[in-house]
């Protein structure tokens, strides 16, 4: 399977994570931002990431991409449990229609405050020789254009950034009876979308592409990423990269 990305997009993180979950050997087919457009497009008119592409079908969608590796595997190890569905769903949803719009909006924000050649470093890890050749001569015209995609402002990222505090308390408070996880005794589609979707104020060593040292950073937002760091569903969030970004059944094709 080919999964096309843009690497750094915690939304292709969710579908990387998926596959690993899944024990699918596949190949990422990594793009810098708007070069991407040249291999979505064909898949997806909006250009959107990920898609997963298989011997017979393209899926467009990191949840539809979840749900169809789902199939593959055991009751035991399904991201979607049959008698717990609806509650995974839900927070699912809530992670990426409103979080991770908010956690995207912040870290592209602050991604401002970097180096050219820092961001580049970044965005374009495993992306072919030609985008990240190409990318420098017309930088800044490529990074507002995205900018502007993503309704990146700081009077957005003011107002969207309670929300972000407000979902790491709720999660806290709902693990807060010593649940393991999200929905109970078991791993899920909720829990691993709350940690992809985390990922940009966090910046976890196991993620799939690596994050600039924090001594790298300026220092407003290294602050902040240090305090989600420290809260108790950002703890939460690192753990889950730590031990269940694995496989979990033997691999099948
Ligand atoms: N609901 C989609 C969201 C995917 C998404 O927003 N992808 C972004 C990357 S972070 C993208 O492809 N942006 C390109 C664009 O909007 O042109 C999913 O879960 O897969």
């Amino acid at each position: 399977m080919r999964l096309i990305t843009i690497p750094v997009s915690h939304y292709c993180e969710k579908a990387r994570w998926g596959l690993i979950h899944a024990g699918v050997p596949y190949i990422e087919d990594a793009h810098l931002q708007i070069f991407h457009y040249l291999f979505a497009r064909r898949y997806n008119t909006r250009g959107m990431v990920p898609i997963l592409v298989t011997d017979t079908e393209a899926i467009t969608d990191s949840t539809e991409i979840l749900k169809f590796l789902d199939q593959r595997l055991p009751e035991s190890a399904k991201l979607y449990p049959k008698n717990q569905i609806q509650e995974v769903e839900e927070l699912e949803d809530f992670f990426d229609e409103k979080f991770g719009v908010e956690t995207r909006r912040w870290v592209y924000f602050n991604l401002q405050t970097m180096t050219t050649r820092q961001i580049l470093k970044l965005a374009g890890q495993g992306a072919p020789l030609w985008e990240r050749a190409t990318a420098p001569l017309m930088f800044s015209p490529l990074f507002r254009f995205l900018l502007h995609s993503l309704d990146v402002s700081r009077e957005n990222v003011d107002r969207g950034f309670p929300l972000i505090w407000e979902t790491f308390d709720s999660v806290s408070s709902r693990l807060s009876d010593g649940r393991p996880f999200l929905c109970g005794n078991r791993f899920t589609a909720a829990d691993l979308t709350f940690a992809s979707m985390a990922a940009p104020v966090l910046w976890p060593p196991e993620y799939g592409i690596k994050f600039p040292a924090l001594e790298e950073v300026p220092t407003r937002a290294r602050d902040t990423i240090l305090q989600f760091r420290a809260h108790p569903a950002g703890e939460f969030a690192l753990r889950l990269f730590r031990e269940n970004r694995s496989p979990v059944v033997v691999a099948q094709r």
